[in-house]
């Protein structure tokens, strides 16, 4: 307030997220002039959101997923990302297993927030995920996981749980964190 050149980002925040994510304070530095320029409001709309992210993966259908994860980043719910936000979610959508991450991956698939994972709520983020796979990639996949059917097939497989039981967090992270199957499925990574 009042400072007119405080396009820097608070001490708070910038501590708060050396502590939570990989990135040093210079690269958080970087993120913030490039945030501020692409967003002078300080906040991302979920439109903004989708756009962005349909740069990222320009031959597919990225609208569907943009939303779950814009869901799940948004954590005060105000229709909007702010930096923080922001920053933390492209950190966890950036490649890796760590305890966080798939914290996060399961808030993506825990589509009612209730803290629990269903066979329909792990069907709906499958094709949503299969969606941002471009087409000729598709046709190489391997015979179960060319469909988002059988994506979501196999990777309930791995929690090892009846078409009707549920998935808690804890359960979810180790599914994912011994199959390494299983953390194939639940993230695409474009370019590869
Ligand atoms: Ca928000
Ligand atoms: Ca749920």
């Amino acid at each position: 307030m009042g400072n007119s050149k405080s396009g820097a980002v608070s001490k708070e925040i910038l501590e708060d997220l050396k502590l939570n994510t990989k990135f040093t304070e210079m690269e958080i530095v970087q993120w913030y002039e490039n945030f501020k320029r692409q967003c002078p409001t300080g906040r991302i709309s979920k439109e903004e959101f989708q756009s962005i992210y349909s740069k990222f993966f320009p031959e597919s259908d990225a609208n569907t997923y943009a939303q779950h994860v814009f869901r799940s980043f948004d954590t005060n719910e105000d229709g909007t990302l702010d930096f923080k936000e922001y920053i933390i979610a492209l950190h966890m959508t950036s490649t890796g297993k760590t305890t966080s991450k798939l914290e996060w991956a399961f808030s993506l698939f825990d589509v009612d927030k209730n803290g629990y994972i269903t066979k329909s709520e792990v069907k709906e983020i499958c094709t949503a995920i299969f969606k941002l796979i471009p087409k000729d990639e598709q046709a190489d996949l391997p015979d179960d996981e060319n469909t988002a059917e059988k994506r979501a097939d196999k990777l309930w497989q791995f929690f090892e749980k009846g078409e009707n039981d549920r998935v808690a967090e804890g359960e979810f992270i180790k599914g994912v964190m011994d199959n390494d199957g299983a953390l194939r499925l639940i993230q695409y990574e474009p370019g590869r």
